[in-house]
């Protein structure tokens, strides 16, 4: 007899399975051990029966997965698989907003192919236009909200009564208001990830998801901000910002960095298409991942 379900936890060799009929623990079939397709949050497994108990006999193939990646580029560790979107939360005052942490988390996702969406709660003290038109002009669909007053809600929480969702941002900006709004009484992750590097161990940097009553998942990692995008190649990061990545073919040189290179047309339209900010979070981001610039003499 087979199941399908979700991944919804591990524990050393233990995943907690989400099925139509409950949940059930199963471990690991052997030849899905050795194969590259470990079990991981999120992922959508078959089970089988055992008699004795469940086994993870398969592992579907995945429309994305957040990853943990490694100072240096020395590879990077799955965290959860097959999310429908991130949603970066930010307050528009109390506390204010750092919009280059915002831009931080959305290169995060953009790194990893995850759609994500900006949410701008505390409307009800300031409505927080400036920062939601960068936003909007950043490329990315941005939801005006107030938890407290209850504005603004009905559209997020019909996206998020669907598929699987991780709300991440700064410490104040409302996520557990939001999230205990979804799912009352919900107990999350609080733990932090140790070490001053923020490397941390195994076990803290693991996701759990959480299956809403009425609708939906919840991805929860503890602290996703030290999930860096320190691995991502640098060619790449440009690719993560959806306001400059369209005009990257027309630079002259197909290696250029965006930053000092002649006829650099993403340069160009800083100031014009391409918010100044913008462009900064790019360049520090650029420099945070070690590159060299190109010697052009
Ligand atoms: N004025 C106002 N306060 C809010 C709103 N949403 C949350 N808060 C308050 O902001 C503080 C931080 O909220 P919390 O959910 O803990 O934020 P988190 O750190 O992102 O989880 C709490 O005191 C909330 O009551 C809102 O829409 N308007
Ligand atoms: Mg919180
Ligand atoms: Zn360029």
């Amino acid at each position: 007899m087979t199941r399908s379900g979700v991944v919804l936890a591990r524990k050393g060799s233990q995943f907690q399975v989400h099925t139509a009929q409950g949940q059930v623990t199963a471990v690991l079939r052997g030849r899905v051990k050795r194969g590259d397709g470990r079990a991981i949050v999120g992922d959508r497994v078959t089970l089988e029966d055992l008699g004795s108990g469940w086994a993870i006999i398969s592992v579907e193939s995945r429309t994305n997965v957040l990853e943990r990646r490694v100072p240096g580029g020395r590879g990077s560790r799955p965290i959860a698989a097959n999310l429908d979107r991130v949603l970066v939360m930010t307050a528009t005052v109390n506390p204010d907003p750092v919009p280059q942490l915002l831009d931080r988390l959305l290169v995060l996702a953009e790194a990893d192919d995850i759609p994500a969406m900006v949410v701008v709660n505390k409307i009800d003290l300031d409505p927080g236009t400036a920062l939601i038109t960068r936003m909007e002009r950043a490329g990315y669909p941005v939801l005006p909200i107030s938890v407290a007053k209850g504005i603004g809600l009905a559209p997020l929480i019909t996206l998020m009564r669907d598929g699987v969702s991780l709300v991440t941002g700064p410490s104040g900006a409302g996520k557990s208001s939001l999230l205990n709004l979804l799912q009352p009484g919900l107990r999350l992750l609080t733990g932090k990830v140790s070490g001053k590097d923020g490397r941390g161990t195994h076990t803290t940097v693991s996701a759990i998801m959480i299956p809403m009553d009425e609708g939906g998942y919840l991805v929860d990692t503890p602290g996703l901000s030290d999930v860096g995008f320190w691995g991502l190649d640098p060619v790449n990061l440009v690719q993560c910002f959806p306001d400059l990545r369209p005009f990257t073919d027309g630079c002259r040189f197909p290696d250029c960095s965006h930053r000092s290179e002649p006829g650099c047309a993403v340069r160009e339209q800083v100031g014009i298409a391409i918010a100044e900010d913008r462009y900064a979070s790019y360049c520090l981001f650029r420099e945070e991942l070690g590159s060299e610039p190109r010697d052009w003499e």
